[in-house]
């Protein structure tokens, strides 16, 4: 016998004995959406849409109907889930944050017990997940059409709906663990009900004609609460935007945004027709003030609803494929979501604030044979407890660390008493986008206590009185009592999360000066970065109460570095470097921009016949699913049109569609000298001088930036090419030119030689 051989199989042997009897262990399948409200949840009573599938994981199990969050914004909300830890331990504060993923996380040590882990779809986190065998991620925010995914080998971009795709993928990686011999954890994390709430087309006719009911406090005016309120930029009145949030076409038939942009063709069109009436309704109606906000209202819950429908029918998916594949009675599935999200309370829509609409997060669990289906849990639940529960019910040991406590005694056997929490702790620290106070708090069963350390004012909300949070209960000498209870029970909580209060930031920013702050970079007005003796190097002025400072010898910038009072001249290659200042304090990211010295190109010799450029014109020629989204290769193509042409270009028409063209020749100069061409075309295009690339402005877009290149021309002939696309709607080329003497003009037919 071969002794190595027989010691190698008896490992083999005894390592499955101990698979196999993990293998009873439970498989967890987490279905986490992304800004889903409860208040858009059939199982917590939604009045304005239905979710059979999501219910009947509540029917089947139980619905948390008082769970929360500890932080309440995506990023944030999802390292407290993977590490059952409030965010100033998990060091995840707040959405620009890069995850820790070297820390504890429960998918890790469901990992190193035996499962086999997977997540697929919204990460945001930033770092590589840790603690997977199978990760495919959408990068940062995701997209809702045609998605990319980051993956061990790089990023993938697979055409459809996000929702469904990601959903796919989840249901292929678990179909591949089903008979393999350990449990497995599923995360399947949806993008949707995310913003810009773009609709899969199939429910692109769901609610129209109908009215969603609004909620009351659609106009609230924020009086009698603190005062950051009305600095607050969420509202659906100001922020909500007409053309990227709620997809009215712009003049040039875009919607959508950047998003717009990733659609085909055909997905554009089936858009454009299901909302083409309504959007003509609404621009012969001219709405204004109370009645434009109730329009936006309607099309933004449609829309987010909408959705959601595709959220639930995937949903559906998943417990259908878990009941064929006769997986349903050994697995968890939970369904939640990063936090909740305002739909139009208040007059909002995001998150961020400690209040009922944006604290709360929908929790829905079943496991056949352990929760009695109908189980409605009423005590107070956080996102820090999903960890342990999952280790927990997995059976493995919780660690020391971690700060949530496992749900599984409220589940087994309804609420217990040694489920012996009083409070949850809440910390919020984003002060960005939407402009949130940063605050924290403690909120028992029907009291929170908030406070606003920066602008140093505090919250007392009463939840039975005031069920709609419209009424700051602080200063009332009747709350005297519950008053000071609430700051002992901070006290308390905040001593058993080993949390501190920041040091506040003052003086306190007003919303114009901190939208400054946070959007506003220095700008270089230089169109281009080329220049033969000298450059005059411009720079845009900022806001008064701001200075700019720069360096030109490599170094940042910093309150030391020269004030910039306005243009000054380089005679030498020099890289400058800029940022914005208030007083001491840097407020800006530095920009920087390298002034290289430009190369005289000499002419070339060629005899020309006339005034003018040789034109080509090509037709698309592909497959009717195909499409362009760069300029083709023109010199493989049949020209449908060919002529000599004086002009460049012809400004926006709207009557043709998919064809490329080409004008080739000679640009005559007759100074030597640093020429800029300045090219602007709807979709793409490319300048050659000397069969060198000068500008490129190729992809499919419209006419938003004027792309411009730089080069050292000596008098006499250069070689030129331009070649364009038009992909769809609007069509449009214009190329103009600056140089010795030159103001920035169109090229005249005598400087274009065929
Ligand atoms: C984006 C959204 C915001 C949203 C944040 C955070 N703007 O910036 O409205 O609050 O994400 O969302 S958008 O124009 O890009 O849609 S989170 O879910 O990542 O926390
Ligand atoms: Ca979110």
């Amino acid at each position: 016998m071969n002794y190595t051989k027989f010691v190698a199989g008896s490992l083999v042997a005894a390592a499955s004995v101990s698979m196999a009897a993990d293998k009873k262990k439970p498989n967890i399948v987490f279905i986490f959406s992304d800004d889903h409200s409860v208040n858009a949840i059939g199982a917590y009573g939604s009045k304005i849409n239905k979710t059979p599938y999501l219910d009947s994981i509540a029917n089947d199990g139980a619905v948390f109907n008082r769970n929360y969050v500890a932080n309440s914004i995506c990023a944030p909300s999802r390292a407290c889930v993977l590490t059952g830890k409030h965010s100033h331990k998990n060091g995840h504060k707040d959405n620009s944050a890069t995850f820790d993923g070297s820390q504890l996380t429960f998918p890790k040590l469901l990992q190193k017990n035996g499962y086999k882990t997977g997540i697929i779809g919204k990460w945001h986190l930033r770092s590589k997940p840790t603690g997977f065998d199978k990760w495919m991620v959408l990068p940062d925010q995701g997209h809702y059409y045609n998605p990319d995914y980051r993956t061990p080998n790089g990023m993938i971009t697979i055409n459809g709906y996000v929702t469904d795709i990601t959903t796919d993928k989840s249901i292929e990686w678990m179909k591949e663990q089903k008979d393999a011999d350990q449990p497995f954890l599923m995360m399947c994390q949806y993008k949707a009900p995310h913003r810009n709430w773009m609709p899969h087309p199939r429910y692109m006719d769901m609610y129209k004609g109908e009215t969603i009911p609004e909620p009351e406090t659609l106009f609230d005016d924020y009086s009698n609460r603190n005062s950051n309120l009305l600095d607050n930029e969420m509202t659906i009145d100001k922020e909500m935007n007409l053309e990227y949030d709620l997809k009215v076409p712009n003049p040039k038939g875009k919607r959508a945004g950047g998003e717009w942009d990733r659609m085909t063709n055909q997905q554009k069109d089936t858009w454009v027709k299901h909302y083409a009436a309504e959007d003509l309704e609404f621009k012969n109606a001219k709405l204004s003030g109370k009645q434009l906000v109730k329009w936006k209202y309607q099309r933004y819950m449609k829309d987010y609803l909408r959705t959601i429908a595709a959220v639930d029918d995937n949903v559906g998916r998943i417990l259908q494929f878990l009941k064929d594949e006769g997986l349903a009675e050994n697995t968890i599935v939970v369904y939640s979501s990063d936090q909740s999200f305002y739909l139009g309370e208040h007059g909002w829509f995001d998150k961020r604030w400690m209040y009922e609409q944006s604290f709360r997060q929908p929790l829905l669990m079943k496991w056949p044979g352990v929760i009695k289906p109908g189980t409605a849990v009423e005590t107070m639940t956080q996102n820090i407890d999903f960890a342990p529960t999952f280790l927990e019910a997995c059976g493995i040991e919780i660690p020391e660390e971690i700060q949530g406590k496992s749900l599984m005694p409220l589940m087994k056997k309804g609420d217990k008493a040694s489920w012996n929490r009083t409070s949850l702790y809440y910390h919020y620290y984003e002060r960005g986008i939407h402009n949130v106070a940063r605050h924290h708090g403690v909120a028992t069963n029907r009291y929170k206590l908030i406070q606003f350390y920066d602008s140093g004012e505090w919250e007392l909300m009463d939840r039975l009185k005031d069920p709609l949070e419209m009424k700051n209960f602080y200063d009332d000498p009747e709350y005297k009592d519950v008053r000071a209870a609430m700051h002992l029970e901070l006290a308390k909580t905040m001593a058993n999360y080993e949390a501190v209060v920041p040091a506040p930031v003052k003086p306190k920013r007003h919303k114009a000066e901190l939208n400054k702050l946070i959007w506003n970079k220095p700008q270089f007005l230089n169109p281009t970065s080329k220049f033969l003796d000298s450059m005059v190097v411009n720079i845009k002025k900022c806001a008064p109460q701001f200075q700019l400072r720069y360096t030109t010898d490599g170094t940042r910038v910093d309150k030391d570095s020269n004030v910039y009072e306005g243009p000054f001249t380089i005679t030498k290659p020099t890289t400058v470097k800029v940022a914005m200042f208030d007083g001491v304090t840097k407020v800006s990211q530095e920009v920087f921009k390298t002034f290289k010295r430009a190369k005289i190109h000499k002419p070339v010799k060629a005899k020309v016949k006339g005034n003018g450029l040789q034109f080509t014109e090509y037709l698309y020629d592909g497959p009717e699913d195909g499409e362009w989204k760069v300029i083709p290769n023109l010199d493989k193509m049949k020209p449908a049109t060919s002529k000599i042409v004086k002009k460049i270009g012809f400004k926006k028409t709207n009557d043709r569609e998919k064809f490329a063209q080409r004008y080739e020749g000679y640009l005559k100069v007759e100074k030597t000298g640093m020429y800029n061409f300045f090219l602007n075309s709807d979709d793409g295009s490319r300048l050659y001088i000397n069969n060198k690339l000068i500008v490129d402005n190729d992809g499919r877009h419209g006419m938003d930036d004027t792309v411009v290149g730089g080069m050292g021309l000596e008098k006499g002939l250069h070689k030129f090419r331009l070649d364009y696309m038009e992909w769809a709607y609007d069509e449009a080329l214009i190329l103009n030119w600056s140089g010795p003497g030159i103001k920035k003009q169109q090229i005249p037919a005598k400087a274009l030689k065929y």
